[in-house]
C-alpha cells in the first residue's frame, strides 16, 4: 500500500490523490516514488481508460517539500533529486496512453502546478489558484512546468506568472487557456467524475494517438507533422473503435467504444 498518496480504481477510471493534507500535499522524495509506482501501475493495467489526479484537503499541492534536507543543500543534490524523483514521474505521466485529468481543488504551487500542467485536461474549483512559486524562493520552474506552461498560455503569460510569482485564479486560468474548465467549488467532484467517465467511454487508442500528435507538434516542421498525422491515422483506422465509430455514424446511432 501507499503512505503518501491514495490510489483507487473504479471500473476503467484510476484516481491518484496526493495525500499529505497537513503539508498541503508538498512533494517529498517518498511521495514522488509512490507517484511513480502508481503511474507505472496505471500504465500496466489495460483495463484503465482514464486517470484523475487530485489533492486531498484544501490544496492540490504546494510543490517541493522545502523541509527536505537536499532542497537547500547543494547543486549536485538538487540535480540528482530532480533526475531521480521528478523526471520519471513527469515522463510516466506524459507517456500514459490514456487521457489524464487534473482535478484542482485548491492552490497548485511550484512543481505541483507542473504536475497539473502535465495532465491532458485540468478542471479547477473557482477558489483554486495556480502559482509559479519558484521565483519567490529564488528557484527556476521545474517539474515540467517550463515546458507545458508556455505551450498552454504563451510566453507572455508564462513569464508573467513566473517572474511576478503571483497566484492566478481559476477563472483567470480558464480565460487564459491554462486550464480547460473552472467550476463552482461544490461542483468540482461531480464535474471531475463526469469528465473522467466521458473520457473512459471514449476511443482510448485514438486519444493516445492524438496526444502523441500534439506532443510531436512542438518540434516538428509542418511537413513532419503532416507525415506524423498520416502515420498515426493509419494506426487509428485499424482500431476496433474506429470501425465502431464509423459504423455508428452511418447507422445513425451512438458509438459504443471498447477502448481497443
Ligand atoms: O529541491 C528541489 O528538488 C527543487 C525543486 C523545486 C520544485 C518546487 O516546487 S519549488 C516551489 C516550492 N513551493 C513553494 O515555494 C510554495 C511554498 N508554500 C507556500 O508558499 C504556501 O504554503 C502556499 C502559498 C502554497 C499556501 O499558503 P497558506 O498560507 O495557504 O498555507 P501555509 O500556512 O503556508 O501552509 C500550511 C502548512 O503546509 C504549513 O505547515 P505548518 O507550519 O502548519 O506545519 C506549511 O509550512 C506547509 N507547507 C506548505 N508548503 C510547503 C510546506 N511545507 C514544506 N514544503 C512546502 N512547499
Amino acid at each position: 500500500g501507499y503512505r503518501t498518496i491514495l490510489f483507487e480504481r473504479k471500473d476503467a477510471v484510476a484516481r491518484i490523490t496526493l495525500n499529505r493534507p497537513d503539508k498541503l500535499n508538498s512533494f517529498t522524495g517518498g511521495m514522488l516514488s509512490e507517484l511513480q509506482a502508481a503511474l507505472a501501475e496505471v500504465a500496466a493495467d489495460p483495463g484503465l481508460r482514464a486517470l484523475v489526479l487530485a489533492g486531498s484537503g484544501r490544496a492540490f499541492g504546494a510543490g517541493q517539500d522545502l523541509r527536505e534536507a537536499h532542497a537547500v543543500d547543494s547543486p549536485a543534490a538538487v540535480g540528482e533529486h530532480l533526475a531521480r524523483y521528478y523526471d520519471p514521474a513527469m515522463k510516466k505521466l506524459a507517456a500514459l496512453e490514456i487521457p489524464t485529468l487534473a482535478s484542482v481543488n485548491g492552490i497548485a504551487a511550484g512543481a505541483s502546478c507542473g504536475l497539473a500542467l502535465g495532465c491532458d485536461l485540468i478542471v479547477a474549483a473557482r477558489s483554486a489558484t495556480f502559482l509559479m512559486a519558484f521565483a519567490r524562493i529564488g528557484l527556476v520552474p521545474d517539474g515540467g512546468s517550463s515546458y507545458w506552461l508556455p505551450r498552454r498560455v504563451g510566453l507572455t503569460r508564462a513569464l508573467g506568472m513566473t517572474l511576478l510569482a503571483e497566484p492566478v485564479t481559476a477563472e483567470q486560468a480558464e480565460r487564459w487557456g491554462l486550464i480547460w474548465e473552472c467550476v463552482d467549488d461544490d461542483a468540482l467532484a461531480s464535474r471531475t467524475e463526469a469528465l473522467a467517465q466521458q473520457l473512459a467511454n471514449g476511443p482510448t487508442r485514438a486519444y493516445a494517438l492524438a496526444k502523441r500528435a500534439f506532443h510531436g507538434s512542438g518540434t516538428n516542421s509542418f511537413e513532419q507533422q503532416l507525415a506524423l498525422e498520416a502515420e498515426l491515422q493509419a494506426l487509428a483506422v485499424g482500431t476496433a473503435d474506429a470501425r465502431e465509430g464509423i459504423a455508428a455514424f452511418l447507422e445513425k446511432r451512438t458509438a459504443k467504444f471498447s477502448g481497443r
